[in-house]
């Protein structure tokens, strides 16, 4: 069974719990494991559950606390993580210059691709945002970036998730095939 660890991180108060909580709703829910400054959620998507190998995966969702007050904590957090999903409050201007700081301390220093990488724009409900382009640091601007919206298009993030779900999965099955070619040769 691939096992897979992703980090909900991003500015307090962005929508982080509720995102979490809603696309995983549809899945059991096996664990809620509440720590200080971080909320573990295991789930296995049906929709997953066979990748190339005929293999499920498990996730683990990391729902972690945005206060920054936590940062000690940062490193245990971010340890063997795959993924990191970042999410922000597309009606607040100064979201953007916040996650710079996050993309830099959980994707940009440690070992992880720009690919393994999400960032939301989570609209709440009666947000004034647009829902285009958004005038992004350079460094965030390779990232993909996909809208939310649970009143408007629900459907719509949870499909976006998905897509991000199985390139983590093509690459954790990626590097477990490295791994095992590099003990047998
Ligand atoms: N109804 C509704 N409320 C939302 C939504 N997203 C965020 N909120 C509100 O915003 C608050 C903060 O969201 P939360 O997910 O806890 O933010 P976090 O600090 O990033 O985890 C929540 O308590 C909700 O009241 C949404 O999509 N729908
Ligand atoms: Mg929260």
């Amino acid at each position: 069974m691939l096992k897979a660890k992703i980090l909900f991180v991003g500015p307090c108060e962005s929508g982080k719990t509720v995102l979490a909580n809603f696309l995983t709703e549809s899945s059991d829910i096996a664990e809620y494991n509440p720590t200080q400054g971080v909320r573990i959620v295991e789930f296995e998507d049906p929709q997953l559950a066979s990748n190339s190998k005929g293999a499920g995966c498990e996730f683990e969702l990391w729902d972690c606390g945005g206060d920054t007050k936590f940062e000690a904590c940062w490193p245990a957090l971010m340890k063997d993580a795959q993924g990191v999903v970042i999410v922000f409050n597309a009606d607040v201007p100064s979201h953007l210059q916040e996650i710079e700081m996050w993309h830099s301390c959980f994707v940009q220093q440690q070992p992880l691709q720009d690919s393994q990488c999400l960032l939301i724009a989570h609209h709440k409900p009666g947000s004034a945002a647009q829902k285009g382009s958004l005038p992004l640091a350079p460094s965030l601007s390779k990232l993909k970036l996909v809208h939310s919206n649970l009143e408007e298009d629900p459907e719509g993030i949870r499909a976006e998730f998905i897509k991000y779900l199985k390139t983590i999965i093509s690459s954790v099955s990626e590097n477990r095939d490295r791994e095992e070619l590099s003990i047998i040769t």
